[in-house]
C-alpha cells in the first residue's frame, strides 16, 4: 500500500548520504558501455599463471589512469546469480532471499530503471546478450526497466554455430565483434548494456578458443575458469581495440563489472590452491566474493578507490557522474564517489563486511588483517555489529518489501521521472 512504500522511503532518507558533488554530470550526456563480465571475479585481476597474465587487457583497463577502479567492491546476489545482478545493477534494489526477482517480478512490477531514467534524458537504450531473449525472463524485464531496443541471439547470425554448444550463449569474441557494429548504429548518446557468457560454469571451451595453459587444482570444474577468463579477456581487448578505431571509445563512458562468483564455496581446497594459501578461512570466502567495478572516460581522474561497497551502488554512482539527479528515487545502493559513505555491504544472506568489521558464516574477522575475533568481551565489535546487522536486515526487508509488494506504482515522487508504458517497447524478434 501507498504507506508501506512511505515507510521504506523514510527508511532510505534516513539512511540517505549525499553524492559526491565534485563528480557531479562531469560525464553528462556521454555514450555508455555497461559491461557485465559473467562470472569475472576481482582475484583475476593481475592473477598469473605459469608466469602468464591471466587477463592483461582488464588489469591494463584497470590501472589506466582515467579508470576508476574499485577494488573493494563485493558481489551481492542470492539465488538468481546473473539476474540479481541486473536487478541490483538497473534499479538499485537487491534481488530476493531465494529464486529470482526479475524471474518473479520482472514482468509485472513497476521499476524506475536505468535505461527508462536515461531514456527521458535523451538517451537511446540497449541490452546485448547471446543468449535465448527468455532466459531469466529478460524479455519481458527488460520492457519494464524501459530498454529500447534488446538483441539477444535471435538477432546474431548462425548464433547456434557460434556458441561452444547449443546450451550456452554465443561466444564472446563473436558476441562482441557483432554486437559492436549494431552499437555503431545507434543514435547517441545510447546507453548499451553487454553480457558475456563464455565464461560460465564449468568453464570449458573449445581448445581452438585458447592457448592459455589451465591451473592444475585437479578439480575438473576449476582448472578451466583461467582459460574462459582469458579468452573473456580477449574478446574485450578486441571490443577496444575496434571502438578505439570508431571513435567511441573517447566519447563514452565504460563501466565493467563482474556479476557474481564465479568459482563457488564448495571448492574449498581449490581455492586454497589458487589462492596459495594452506587453508580458506571464513574470511578468504568473504574476500572472494568481491568482483570488478571500473569506470573509464577520458578526462576521468582515475585511481585505485579502495571504498567499500557493492553491486547496489552502481545505479546511484553512474547517476552522479551522468549528471542525472536521482533524489527521492527508491534506491537502497550510494554514490561510491561519496567522501561520507557508510561503507557497510550487505550480502544477500544477512552477512555482511565493512573496512573495520567483516561478518561471515557466523564468524566476525577483522576487515584488515583476517584475524578472527569474538563478540564475547570485545564491546566495541559488539556495539557495531548490532548497528551494522540492523541497517542490513532493514535493508534487505525494505527492499524485499518494494519487489514482493510492487511498491513502485504507488510512487509519486519520482522527481521529473514519468512513470513507463511497458506496452509500447517491442523486441519483435526475441518474443520467439
Ligand atoms: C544466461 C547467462 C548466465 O543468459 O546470463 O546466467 P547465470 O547462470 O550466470 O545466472
Ligand atoms: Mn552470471
Amino acid at each position: 500500500k501507498p504507506a508501506d512504500l512511505a515507510k521504506v522511503q523514510a527508511f532510505l532518507k534516513e539512511n540517505s548520504i549525499p553524492a559526491n558533488m565534485s563528480y557531479y554530470g562531469t560525464e553528462k550526456g556521454k555514450n555508455v558501455f555497461m559491461i557485465h563480465l559473467e562470472s569475472f571475479q576481482q582475484f583475476l585481476i593481475d592473477y598469473k599463471v605459469d608466469g602468464q597474465e591471466v587477463t592483461p587487457n582488464l588489469n591494463a583497463f584497470y590501472h589506466d589512469q582515467n579508470t576508476l577502479s574499485f577494488d573493494n567492491f563485493y558481489n551481492q546476489v542470492g539465488q538468481g546469480k546473473t539476474s540479481d545482478a541486473e536487478m541490483m545493477q538497473e534499479n538499485s534494489l537487491y534481488g530476493l532471499s531465494t529464486g529470482s526477482a526479475m524471474t518473479k517480478y520482472g514482468t509485472s512490477n513497476t521499476f524506475e530503471a536505468t535505461p527508462a531514467i536515461l531514456g527521458q534524458q535523451g538517451y537511446t537504450t540497449a541490452a546485448f546478450h547471446g543468449d535465448v531473449p527468455t532466459f531469466w525472463n529478460r524479455n519481458n524485464s527488460y520492457k519494464s526497466f524501459g530498454y529500447n531496443y534488446f538483441f539477444s541471439k535471435n538477432f546474431y547470425k548462425n548464433s547456434d554455430k557460434a556458441s561452444y554448444n547449443v546450451g550456452y550463449g554465443m561466444k564472446d569474441k563473436l558476441f562482441l565483434q557483432a554486437t559492436a557494429q549494431y552499437i555503431e548504429q545507434l543514435p547517441q548518446p545510447f546507453y548499451a548494456k553487454l553480457i558475456t557468457v563464455t565464461n560460465h560454469y564449468p568453464y570449458d571451451i573449445d581448445k581452438e578458443d585458447t592457448t592459455f595453459p589451465a591451473t592444475k587444482t585437479g578439480d575438473s570444474t576449476v582448472d578451466g575458469y583461467v582459460q574462459t577468463a582469458h579468452y573473456l579477456d580477449q574478446a574485450f581487448g578486441e571490443l577496444m581495440d575496434y571502438l578505439k578505431q570508431t571513435g567511441l571509445y573517447d566519447n563514452s563512458v565504460f563501466v565493467l563489472y563482474g556479476d557474481h562468483y564465479g568459482i563457488s564455496e564448495n571448492h574449498k581446497s581449490a581455492i586454497a590452491q589458487l589462492l596459495g594459501k594452506d587453508s580458506i578461512s571464513n574470511y578468504d570466502l568473504a574476500q572472494f566474493q568481491k568482483v570488478p567495478f571500473m569506470i573509464h572516460a577520458t578526462g576521468l581522474q582515475g585511481g585505485i578507490n579502495h571504498t567499500y561497497g557493492g553491486e547496489i551502488d552502481m545505479m546511484p554512482t553512474l547517476m552522479n557522474l551522468l549528471g542525472v539527479s536521482t533524489d527521492g528515487m527508491t534506491m537502497f545502493g550510494h554514490d561510491l564517489l561519496s567522501q561520507q559513505n557508510s561503507q557497510v555491504v550487505a550480502f544477500r544472506d544477512g552477512d555482511w563486511t565493512t573496512p573495520t568489521y567483516t561478518k561471515y558464516r557466523n564468524q566476525y574477522f577483522d576487515s584488515k588483517t583476517g584475524q578472527q575475533i569474538y563478540l564475547k568481551d570485545n564491546p566495541a565489535l559488539k556495539a557495531t555489529a548490532a548497528r551494522v546487522q540492523a541497517y542490513v536486515n532493514d535493508s534487505l526487508t525494505n527492499s524485499d518489501k518494494v519487489i514482493t509488494g510492487d511498491l513502485l506504482r504507488f510512487d509519486k515522487n519520482r522527481g521529473n521521472f514519468q512513470k513507463i508504458d511497458k506496452k509500447s517497447y517491442d523486441y519483435t524478434k526475441t518474443d520467439t
